[in-house]
């Protein structure tokens, strides 16, 4: 059985929801990352010396960090369930190029914030950043449903994930309606409610 490591509300809930999405079982590994501690008191550095969440230990016992990668393998051993396009085609490539905008355009402008490692005098620039790349997603939202065609996919969990701050860090969603829009839309999906119960975010 596969075991995820994440920390309730972080980026790891995208790897949770395409679990979820996809159906198998697995286990849930909760990480206290400010102690780097599991909840039975184990040493997380030793399960992933990065100290990040997500991870995901596979049912052969190998360990797999970084939550696009760990998503593109899901959608590739899993490609009945539609989440991530076939090697080759380029709509495969229209997804991944989202899972890389949102990864390194959205997420990591917006962790130094979460991590409180911002000077009060820079946040006005660094939220004004991070609201130019949440407009280039409502923007791509205009007129549909998921971010690129033929439905849901590992970029839209991941992009749900990352919308869902826009509270914590101070960030108007109203500016947004687009996301708004499919911020509700995502969460109605029954994978992605069972994944906000089982990590006490609803
Ligand atoms: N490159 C990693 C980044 C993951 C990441 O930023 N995880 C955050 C939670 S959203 C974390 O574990 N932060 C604690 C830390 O960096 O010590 C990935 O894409 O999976």
């Amino acid at each position: 059985m596969k075991t995820l490591y994440l920390r309730p509300g972080a980026c790891s809930l995208a790897v949770h929801i395409v679990l979820r999405e996809i159906g198998e079982e697995f286990d849930i590994a909760e990480v206290d990352l400010m102690t780097k501690t599991l909840a039975d008191g184990g040493d997380y550095l030793a399960v992933n010396p990065k100290g990040q969440v997500p991870a995901l230990r596979l049912d052969d016992g190998t360990l797999l960090t970084e939550g696009p990668a760990i998503n593109q393998y899901l959608g590739d051993t899993y490609p009945g369930c539609g989440l991530l396009p076939a090697v080759g085609t380029i709509d495969r490539y229209r997804v991944l190029e989202w899972v890389n905008y949102i990864a390194t355009e959205i997420h990591k402008n917006i962790s130094p914030l979460a991590r409180g490692g911002i000077k009060a005098e820079d946040m006005p620039a660094a939220l004004k950043t991070i609201e130019s790349k949440f407009a280039v997603a409502d923007s791509g939202l205009s007129g549909r449903d998921y971010l690129t065609d033929g439905g849901f996919t590992i970029a839209d969990a991941y992009l749900f994930v990352v919308a869902g701050w826009m509270p914590m860090i101070g960030i108007d969603s109203g500016k947004f309606p687009n996301l708004l829009a499919y911020k509700a839309r995502i969460a109605s999906r029954p994978a992605v409610a069972a994944a906000m119960v089982a990590e006490r975010l609803v």
